[in-house]
């Protein structure tokens, strides 16, 4: 079984390293392992890859305070030629915070999985020694950053996790809650993950991890891109660990949620799991 962690918030503190309980470790036969265990320095250089599609009001907002967190933060933007002009304030947010906001303009709308593939290629070319994703619409709360960069600095890949002890959603309606929940344990249980929160868009990358995946094999959008990432990570032999968060519903703007995109990530699973069929599955309990 793949190494999962899950970190409550009774049990993590900014001023250690989250204290893992137990972990059981997979290595994928054919992938390179990830073993990625350096230390979070005091102000860790990171570059926050946030996609837009109409999100003109939430960036404005969202990247102070992304900047604020310390002077080893920085932002790219991935816009795909937003029709109400956040790519033009994505650009007026880079001459105001020059060297710490990058844009990258895209033709359209091309999916949320392509628009992160282009920004983490961008952002491995800054050498960031660590890669966070994270919505524009101000569900995800940028201060939950420095918990997750921490984690990151002892594991593989850290998750912002809605359904760990402590962590929660505020002002889903209950048909998103249902597709959010229900998705994610259907997930779950056809990939054989002990992930909580399979579907969560908010993480933290240890430049390494991303640099040992190969960017050109996830084509996956939206839920699966999510999904796919983790799991290439679980099954490359890496250390997941899941944080708590609060994910609150966007305030302004549209959801680009749609059908195809739940259906897509749900036949996606499937393939996923049988890609891995000629991988060895090695189950061992071990502790951090
Ligand atoms: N560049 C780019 N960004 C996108 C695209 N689709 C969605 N996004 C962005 O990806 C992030 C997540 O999309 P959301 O619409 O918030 O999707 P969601 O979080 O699953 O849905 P809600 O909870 O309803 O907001 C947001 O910052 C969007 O603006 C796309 O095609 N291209
Ligand atoms: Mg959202």
């Amino acid at each position: 079984m793949p190494c999962s962690i899950a970190i409550t918030r009774r049990e993590q503190s900014d001023s250690s390293p989250p204290q893992a309980a137990t972990c059981r470790q997979w290595r994928g036969a054919g992938e390179h392992r990830l073993t990625s265990v350096s230390p979070s320095p005091a102000d860790p250089r990171v570059t926050v890859v946030i996609p837009t599609f109409n999100e003109r009001e939430n960036l404005i907002s969202l990247v102070p305070k992304v900047l604020r967190l310390g002077p080893g933060y920085r932002v790219l933007v991935v816009d795909d030629n937003s029709p109400d002009g956040t790519g033009e304030v994505a650009d007026q947010l880079a001459a105001d915070f020059p060297g710490r906001v990058r844009v990258l303009h895209r033709p359209d709308k091309q999916g949320i999985g392509p628009a992160y593939i282009a920004g983490f290629r961008a952002a491995l070319e800054d050498d960031p020694a660590y890669i966070a994703e994270m919505d524009a619409d101000h569900s995800h709360d940028p201060d939950d950053l420095p918990r997750l960069v921490l984690a990151a600095g002892t594991h593989d890949l850290a998750l912002g996790s809605r359904y760990v002890r402590g962590g929660s959603t505020r002002g889903w309606p209950l048909h998103r809650r249902l597709i959010s929940r229900l998705g994610g344990l259907y997930a779950r249980a056809v990939l054989r993950v002990p992930i909580a929160d399979l579907t969560g868009g908010f993480k933290v990358f240890p430049r390494d991890t991303l640099a040992s995946l190969n960017l050109d094999d996830i084509r996956s959008d939206g839920y699966g891109f999510q999904i796919e990432t983790t799991y290439r990570v679980l099954r490359a032999g890496g250390r997941v660990a899941e944080l708590p968060i609060v994910f609150t519903d966007r305030v302004a703007g549209a959801s680009k949620l749609s059908r195809r995109i739940v259906l897509e990530a749900m036949t996606m699973v499937w393939r996923l799991r049988f890609e891995r069929t000629s991988e060895h599955r090695i189950g061992h309990a071990c502790n951090r």
